[in-house]
């Protein structure tokens, strides 16, 4: 297996400490996003939507998609279950992971693409050029703090995002807190984010 990764990338972080909670060690090849090179032929060969992560299998089959990614190497490698143990957990953890997907990580994308001027034109990923909308990215930055009022309350009677158990959920979360530096999102006083964001971050898979 191999992994296209990009140091900076979250999505690709989100692979890399799923990876690092299972104690796998695959081979991670760059793409550099500062330079663009995930729209050279080459790439765009292996991966159409010019994105990381991507995943090669030892049979050349690609997974694209960063939950896709996670899911397989969660079915291949089950110990320990990041993706819930039965059919409820398995739900609750695929609910907090899209909840923190759509409220937390896409808000933090949406400021970030719409207001670093590293993004003029390329305010979306994928191949196509499109122009950043300044109003959609103060828009993100306001729902970032709804989105860390959210997890205050689910996190004041919950140790982790999807229940009792670390999961993939707190892997996005983890990422999408860190990610949020990039518009200058803070948690402030909220203690039970407080709490758990230090608990998250000092596993040693958070370093990945
Ligand atoms: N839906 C994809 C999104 C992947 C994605 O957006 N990756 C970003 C890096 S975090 C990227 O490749 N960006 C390329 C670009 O900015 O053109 C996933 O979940 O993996």
């Amino acid at each position: 297996m191999k992994l296209y990764n990009f140091e900076m990338a979250p999505n690709a972080r989100r692979v890399r400490v799923f990876v690092a909670e299972k104690g796998l060690d695959i081979p991670m090849q760059d793409v550099d996003l500062g330079s663009r090179a995930q729209l050279n032929d080459d790439y765009m060969a292996t991966n159409p939507m010019a994105e990381v992560p991507s995943l090669e299998l030892d049979d050349g089959t690609i997974i694209t998609e960063s939950t896709a990614i996670c899911r397989y190497l969660e079915e291949v490698f089950p110990d320990p279950p990041l993706m819930g143990r039965n059919p409820l957990e398995k739900a609750q953890v695929m609910m907090w992971d899209r909840r923190v997907e759509q409220h937390g990580f896409a808000a933090v994308a949406e400021g970030f693409r719409n207001l670093n001027p590293f993004f003029e034109n390329r305010a979306l990923t994928g191949p196509v050029d499109y122009e950043q909308i300044p109003a959609l990215g103060e828009r993100g930055k306001a729902r970032f703090p709804q989105f860390l009022d959210m997890l205050e309350k689910r996190l004041a009677e919950s140790e982790f995002i999807a229940g009792d158990r670390y999961s993939i959920a707190d892997i996005t979360a983890l990422v999408t807190i860190d990610f949020s530096r990039t518009i200058k999102g803070e948690i402030g006083d909220r203690s039970h984010v407080q709490r758990w964001n230090e608990a998250v971050s000092s596993r040693e898979s958070a370093q990945a």
